[in-house]
């Protein structure tokens, strides 16, 4: 069976304060695997597509003026049941409703400055993966440490 796989941006916000080594961090060391990374300037074409079920928010503009404020790092992790643990690990959208422990409970405050994206679906993680990694990701085996991580 393949493997279950997420999309994971830093947005403008955390790259500008330099917190992509620490959200990195994270995934690497619950165990999940990096099998692709870029750091890119968005586009309002992008975003349109990536935000496609929030254009009718009121926060919308406000939203997108924010990503396209500088560029993003975007991810793909790999591993067991990654699409709903990647999303724990971030933390609640709101950051002041995140638990301390998690990225946004840790590292921010507002909504609207809340440092990273992680898809809320397998649909959407697939959906979201094509967008921004056209040319696909990688295939690659961690002979190693995939015994040590899981059963
Ligand atoms: P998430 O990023 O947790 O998946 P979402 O998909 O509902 O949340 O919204 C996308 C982003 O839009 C979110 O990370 C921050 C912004 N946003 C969401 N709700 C908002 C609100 N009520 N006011 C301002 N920005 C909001
Ligand atoms: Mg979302």
């Amino acid at each position: 069976m393949a493997e279950e796989r997420t999309y994971i941006m830093v947005k403008p916000d955390g790259v500008e304060r330099g917190l992509v080594g620490e959200i990195i961090k994270r995934f690497e060391s619950k165990g999940y695997k990096l099998v692709a990374l870029q750091l890119l300037p968005t586009s309002r074409e992008l975003l349109n597509e990536h935000y496609c079920d929030l254009k009718d928010k009121p926060f919308f503009p406000k939203l997108i003026n924010y990503m396209l404020s500088g560029p993003v790092v975007g991810m793909v992790w790999e591993g067991k049941d990654i699409v709903k643990t990647g999303r724990r690990l971030l933390g609640e959208t709101d950051p002041l409703k995140s638990a301390p422990g998690t990225i946004r409970g840790d590292y921010c405050i507002d909504v609207g400055k809340n440092l990273c994206h992680g898809s809320d679906s397998v649909e959407s993680a697939q959906r979201e993966i094509s967008l921004w990694f056209p040319n696909g990701v990688l295939s690659w085996e961690r002979h190693n440490v995939h015994k040590l991580i899981y059963e």
